[in-house]
């Protein structure tokens, strides 16, 4: 078995719970309080602003050429994000100038931590879960979702086929650095996987509460 394939069958819980999480049903249908999504707007704009720390991190640590270049062109994918975040609140007219809550600050510090203190390899295994994490609950919102879903901008940023390309590219690479290695080496990448998949369901869950 893939050691991608074996990360996945142990987060299989809180896979389902991110994939049928109320926020992601509602925002495909339509039907999510305006607020609570504006709430996620500004959250994930701080988290995605975080991301380009963590990423700037792997890069150090990144063990060839080739995934350098990938992971260069993923901090202008970061930006372009930033730009849609920016034209949303723009339009809806509210401020992304807001304190993290404790949930978005922990799950950044979390991953820039990792990235620092940890293998690359590891730390590589969370940005994969992140990474899929979004590509998988959005494909189930938009699976819910009509042609003019008003979230329809985000919905076809984490579904697009290059979006889906990156993923699957960060799969690939993380079985082929992982064939071959021991045991020992692969129990604390399942743990920060683990760890990672907990904090995309509680990132919903503050999300559609509104609460930290
Ligand atoms: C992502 C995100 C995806 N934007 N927010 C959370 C909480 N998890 C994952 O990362 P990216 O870099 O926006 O594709």
């Amino acid at each position: 078995m893939s050691i991608s394939s074996l990360l996945f069958e142990k987060a299989s819980q809180q896979w389902d719970k991110m994939l049928s999480h109320p926020f992601l049903k509602e925002v495909g249908k339509g039907t999510i309080k305006r607020e609570a999504f504006d709430f996620w707007v500004a959250q994930d704009y701080i988290f995605v602003r975080e991301a380009l720390r963590f990423l700037g991190a792997l890069e150090l640590k990144s063990p060839d050429y080739d995934i350098s270049l990938v992971l260069a062109d993923a901090f202008g994918a970061l930006k372009n994000e930033l730009q849609m975040f920016e034209g949303y609140a723009a339009e809806r007219g509210f401020s992304l100038h807001v304190e993290p809550t404790t949930t978005c600050r922990s799950y950044v510090d979390f991953l820039i931590a990792t990235a620092l203190t940890r293998s690359f390899e590891e730390a590589f295994s969370a940005l994969w879960c992140a990474e899929k994490g979004y590509f998988d609950s959005w494909n189930a919102a938009k699976s819910m979702a009509t042609v003019d879903n008003p979230y329809r901008r985000f919905i076809d940023n984490w579904t697009s086929d290059g979006f889906n390309e990156y993923v699957t590219w960060i799969e690939n690479t993380l079985n082929r650095l992982l064939n071959g290695k021991p045991a020992s080496a692969i129990s604390s990448i399942e743990e920060t996987f683990l760890m990672t998949a907990e904090y995309e369901c509680l990132f919903w869950d503050m999300a559609y509460t509104k609460r930290s």
